[in-house]
């Protein structure tokens, strides 16, 4: 009897909240970088701010790994180089394009690639979309990590308290995003998804430099961070669903000629 007591005690221990586990465990949302589903990855940077690598150091430089070029195309970040990523340091951001719009489909519609080497040392970002370019919409993330102390500099998150937010998993697998979690959002065309964003969550539980979730708590990650390297890296942004062209106009060119055709042997 002990033994499958001990058992239960360290499984329930190991995977505490109520979000999908690890790469590996049954019930993951974890998509593999060459996962079938994946119809393209971000093909344009439009905008990168880098964040400090010590939000609370005035004298902190900018957060320097990685040029844009590194988050575009396939996700490459693995065991022989885990530096083909941008590295976006506290509060950093970075808004990727696409060559066609992103779709709301059935289940996940993008997912985002961080390269953490492990499955518990999890560097965080808010994800949000835009269709104009101008107006961002956020997906409601939730990290049920305990605030009472601070995730330290290389500390460990459960991926099971974590929800929305991107560098979930290990790398080489995409955190999942699915658009139907923003319906009816003025502003934000689901079938017409251009932008991308990575917000870098800072992940101090300071309430000076402390960001939230959409339920109030603290987000709580590894911090401070502060090497070229801090923050949120993000590797690249696979498309699983894109948007169809519209069948309107190619029908209707296609009736209006021919109509047009009828009408001239008629005379
Ligand atoms: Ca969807
Ligand atoms: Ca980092
Ligand atoms: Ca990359």
């Amino acid at each position: 009897m002990r033994p499958v007591l001990l058992v239960i005690i360290a499984v329930s221990a190991a995977y505490a909240g109520p979000f999908a586990p690890p790469v590996g465990q049954p019930g993951t949302t974890a998509i593999y970088k060459s996962d079938p589903t994946i119809v393209g990855w971000a093909t344009t940077v439009t905008g990168t701010l880098r964040g400090p690598t010590n939000i609370s150091d005035p004298n902190s430089l900018p957060a320097s790994q990685g040029a844009e070029s590194e988050v575009l195309g396939p996700a490459n970040a693995d065991i022989s180089d885990s530096f083909n990523v941008l590295s976006l340091g506290d509060g950093g951001k970075i808004t990727v394009g696409f060559d066609k719009p992103i779709a709301n489909g059935p289940g996940p519609d993008f997912a985002v690639f961080e390269n953490s080497i492990n499955n518990t040392f999890l560097e965080l970002a808010f994800v949000e979309v835009s269709s104009d370019g101008g107006n961002f919409f956020r997906f409601p993330a939730i990290s049920l990590t305990p605030t009472a102390m601070q995730v330290g500099t290389f500390g460990s998150i459960d991926a099971t308290n974590i929800y929305n937010l991107a560098g979930k998993y290990s790398r080489g697998y995409g955190t999942p995003f699915d658009l139907a979690e923003l319906v009816g959002i003025p502003g934000l065309d689901l079938q017409n998804i251009n932008y991308v964003r990575m917000v870098d969550v800072v992940g101090s539980i300071d309430p000076a430099y402390a960001t939230y979730d959409s339920q109030g708590h603290k987000v709580n990650d590894p911090w401070p961070t502060d090497f070229d390297t801090g923050g949120f890296d993000l590797d690249a942004v696979a498309v699983l669903h894109q948007a169809v062209p519209e069948p309107g106009c190619a029908t209707l060119f296609l009736l209006g000629g021919a109509m047009l055709i009828r009408r001239r042997r008629a005379h």
